[in-house]
């Protein structure tokens, strides 16, 4: 095998032999504004360093091919701005060092980094090192350093069929990332396109979907690095599939990509969502329960859809209206049979705590007389063929004409014109088709964009033509209504998250299908999309009751929540499977809104990922790194810091589950049980359709809401609960936000953020809680819950072998008294009797709850 592989290489090597010329650097500088230039007979090359802190974070590395006189880069990720902040630290100076044979190799300093330049034939490695700045001098450590990324040999730049092509050494033993990419999480040995695509009822393998994001991480035992091609073209990436190389591709005149430095996942996620952008802070309501099928079709089905949930005592927080809600598919309009008094409807329901959310599609009918059309028309804001005639295509209102979302006129119409739906009270608004999808699918390349003022065609917009929908439909909603809105797009890039929130398209009901949607899900979220969720229960074809059921349980921990169904299938509401179907539906989705707070909290701390696979932490142990990309493991997720899910397939009555790793903790105790697991093991649990397999991680405070009836995410109750999680290493970790819930973020907006440490005081188990911010926090009694005392360890008063101390900021709460009371019930049990969960263990120990009284907002703690 191998030697007819070296045979293969020799062979084509020989054959394209003539065409492939030596690329010899012809001149090395630094430049003022200290970046280093690289001159060589194909490509001008500048290297520039950048920074969030003070020390070098990316390296932006931007070729432009010799006699390529066109220079210009439109970034819709990384804005000009942007840009600039990272390029305002000029402390980072390339640093020439000297001696060496400079005739064939060059090396400069860069913060804790050398580039070196091999020049004949052109080649760059760059490597971390060791030593000190002020002994920039090269010894033996130099030649020890690691090699984050090595050019390939000389065939590391190709410029063929109007395509790009930089080539790596496959030096990795992991590749993850690209976002919205089926597959396995390492990448390796696989090749993928980026190219936003309507694929429904895509296959397990299927290759490109919805979305393009291109940023992947390098992983290697001693160090990783991310890698952002910052091209919204089509691009095709590599990890040694059919090559012994890693590659990236650009259908572009020029390459740009920011090579993205730090010593782990987490850190290199966390400097591309600088990078890219945050997650804004969604309004409360969208993170509750959505129900959406294609489509709830009159007035009279949305309003005894929403009294239904109320009969069935089940929350829900939006009812998504599909495609049928509009006059013949007509965007900005509401067919006035179906829906009399869209207004009264849409105020009815938000005085219930319901939220309408309407499909808009980017076809605009060709229609005289239709508004949207006339106007677009009129003011010419339609994508083009090159003669200047608007492109037309068939989609649901017939044929269409499509705004061109690159144009920032077509962008200012268009989020003018969401003013018909914000009249009406609407704060939803959900982007469909946005690849863009027409009939026949195969939209012609040379469809003309305007790009900000930069004609160019599809091969370079499509990946950025939903993006730019989607801000235009964000950006009009804001500004027209002065408070957080949600929105929701099917196609997208990198940078997405910045505008709206991203669901995984036309799934299909099946295992497979649910296990795959939990990767994609943790893999978006790794690329910086955290309001993530696919249609529950699958959009194509029926589910099964257990199917719909596991589904419902594991994605009331992911961060967007919502059920859709496809047209002409039965109804699937989550009452619609069965009684017992019912009442486990109703227990994960209240044990969803009992947990707001703790997702309301995870979704404002943004600077990490919200959802983290078993790969995410492959850098703390061996068992990570070995089964974190073990696909059994690969659709388990950890929402947050400390709750973690693992999906099981429908007819799964028992799971093999991995428990990972983590930073400061080394058990997890399950949620409904209290039964404690050492981390880094794999273990066999239960998993009946009850009990989907949740863990939390020792050491978690966790806050709870339990309001009497739970209908929605204004629900509320005077008790905020704190559950903490007994860890013998000391390191309590817990995070409450809260707010209005809707208001846009400003600087001095009322919030409150409480910041929970703490630490075992000898006997004694100490917490600090920090109120920052000044929003009327509503809650009179925080209960902390302990889980997992051990009986011996701590403390022991009146003989009695239960440990009964615990500090809040100073003040001491001693057991029994009237403010410490027992549960023998593990605290999220669901009722045994009704759902036979298996082995609550009676015998174990207690949890105690200390109530502690804040009568007033200034959230002074005293005793009841
Ligand atoms: O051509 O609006 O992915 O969620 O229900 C299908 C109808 C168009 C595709 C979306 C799906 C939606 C459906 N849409």
């Amino acid at each position: 095998m191998r030697n007819l592989f070296i045979f293969g290489v020799l062979f084509f090597a020989f054959s394209a032999n003539a065409q492939i010329a030596a690329n010899n650097v012809t001149s090395i500088k630094i430049s003022n504004e200290s970046s280093l230039l690289i001159q060589t007979n194909e490509f001008d090359l500048e290297l520039i360093p950048m920074s969030n802190s003070n020390s070098i974070d990316y390296l932006e590395f931007s070729y432009f091919p010799k006699n390529n006189k066109e220079k210009w880069h439109h970034s819709y990720t990384i804005f000009h701005e942007k840009r600039m902040e990272l390029l305002k630290n000029r402390g980072l100076k390339f640093q020439k060092v000297q001696g060496g044979n400079s005739n064939t190799t060059e090396l400069y300093f860069i913060g804790n980094y050398i580039i070196e330049i091999e020049k004949q034939p052109y080649n760059i490695v760059v490597r971390e090192i060791n030593i000190s700045q002020s002994t920039k001098e090269l010894s033996n450590q130099y030649f020890n350093s690691n090699v984050i990324l090595r050019d390939y040999a000389n065939l590391n730049w190709i410029n063929e069929d109007h395509k790009i092509s930089k080539n790596f050494e496959l030096m990795e033993d992991k590749y993850i990332g690209l976002g919205e990419k089926t597959g396995p999480v390492n990448r390796k040995g696989n090749a993928y396109t980026m190219w936003n695509s309507d694929v429904p009822a895509y296959g397990l393998e299927q290759d490109p979907l919805y979305v393009s994001i291109p940023f992947y991480i390098g992983v290697n035992n001693h160090n990783s690095y991310g890698i952002y091609v910052d091209h919204s073209c089509k691009s095709y990436f590599n990890f040694g599939a059919a090559c012994n190389f890693t590659s990236i591709s650009v259908e572009d005149d020029h390459l740009r990509y920011y090579l993205i430095l730090g010593n782990n996942t987490a850190e290199i996620a966390k400097k591309y969502r600088n990078l890219t952008g945050h997650t804004p802070l969604p309004p409360k309501w969208s993170l509750g329960f959505h129900q959406s099928r294609w489509s709830y079709k009159s007035q009279d089905e949305v309003m005894s859809l929403a009294a239904e949930f109320k009969k069935k005592n089940m929350p829900v927080d939006a009812i998504h209206l599909d495609i049928h809600y509009m006059d013949a598919c007509k965007v900005f309009t509401f067919n006035q049979q179906q829906f009399k008094n869209p207004k009264l409807m849409v105020d009815e329901l938000k005085n219930n705590g319901i939220n309408i959310i309407t499909i808009l599609d980017p076809g605009i009918k060709i229609e005289k007389g239709y508004q949207a059309y006339d106007n677009a028309l009129k003011n010419d804001l339609f994508l083009k063929y090159p003669n200047g005639q608007n492109y037309e295509a068939g989609v649901w209102p017939g044929l269409c004409a499509f705004p061109d979302f690159t144009n920032p006129k077509a962008r200012k119409w268009w989020s003018e014109s969401v003013k018909f739906y914000t009249d009406l009270g609407i704060s939803g608004l959900w982007n469909d088709m946005n690849e863009p999808a027409a009939w026949g699918k195969e939209v012609p390349t040379y469809i003309r964009f305007n790009r900000e003022g930069h004609i160019s065609n599809l091969t370079q917009n499509r990946n950025i033509y939903g993006m730019q929908m989607a801000r235009a439909t964000r950006e009009g909603a804001e500004t027209l209504l002065q408070k957080r809105v949600f929105t929701l797009t099917r196609a997208g890039f990198a940078g997405i998250q910045r505008y709206a929130a991203v669901w995984t398209g036309d799934n299909v009901a099946s295992d497979e299908h649910m296990m795959l949607s939990f990767k994609l899900l943790t893999n978006m979220s790794l690329c910086g999309v955290d309001l993530v969720g696919a249609d529950v229960g699958g959009f194509m074809n029926p589910a099964t009751p257990e199917l719909f059921t596991r589904w419902m349980s594991a994605a009331a921990f992911t961060p967007f929540y919502r059920a859709h169904k496809m047209i002409d299938m039965p109804q699937s509401e989550p009452w619609c499977y069965g009684d017992i179907h019912t009442e486990i539906n109703r227990y994960y989705m209240q044990l969803r809104y009992r947990l707001m707070p703790y997702l309301y909290a995870t979704m404002q701390n943004n600077e990490f990922p919200a959802l983290k696979s078993m790969a995410y932490f492959q850098e703390l142990s061996e068992q990570n790194h070995e089964n974190g990309f073990n696909d059994k493991f690969e659709s388990q997720f950890i929402l947050g810091n400390s709750i973690l899910v693992a999906p099981a397939k429908s007819t799964q009555k028992s799971t093999e589950v991995y428990l990972p790793k983590v930073p400061k903790s080394n058990k997890w105790y399950s949620l409904h049980s209290d039964i404690q697991y050492a981390a880094n093991q794999k273990y066999y649990v239960a998993s009946p359709l009850s009990q989907l397999p949740i863990f939390v991680k020792a050491g978690s405070v966790i806050p709870e809401i339990i309001p009497q009836k739970i209908e929605n995410t204004q629900s509320k109750t005077d008790t905020l609960n704190f559950h903490v999680y007994y860890s013998e290493m000391g390191d309590y970790e817990g995070y409450f936000y809260d707010d209005d819930g809707i208001s846009l973020k400003t600087t001095n907006s009322p919030c409150v953020s409480i910041q929970i440490t703490g630490k075992p005081m000898s006997q004694e188990i100490e917490f600090n809680i920090n109120k920052i911010g000044n929003f009327n926090f509503h809650y009179k009694v925080l209960k902390f819950i302990m889980h997992g005392l051990p009986q011996t360890n701590v403390n022991q008063i009146d003989d009695s072998p239960k440990p009964r101390i615990m500090r809040i900021n100073n003040q001491q709460f001693v057991a029994p008294s009237a403010n410490v009371v027992e549960s023998y019930r593990p605290h999220f049990a669901l009722q045994q009797d009704l759902y036979k969960v298996d082995k609550i263990d009676k015998t174990a120990n207690p949890n105690y709850i200390f109530h502690v009284n804040c009568p007033n907002s200034s959230f002074k703690l005293t005793i009841e």
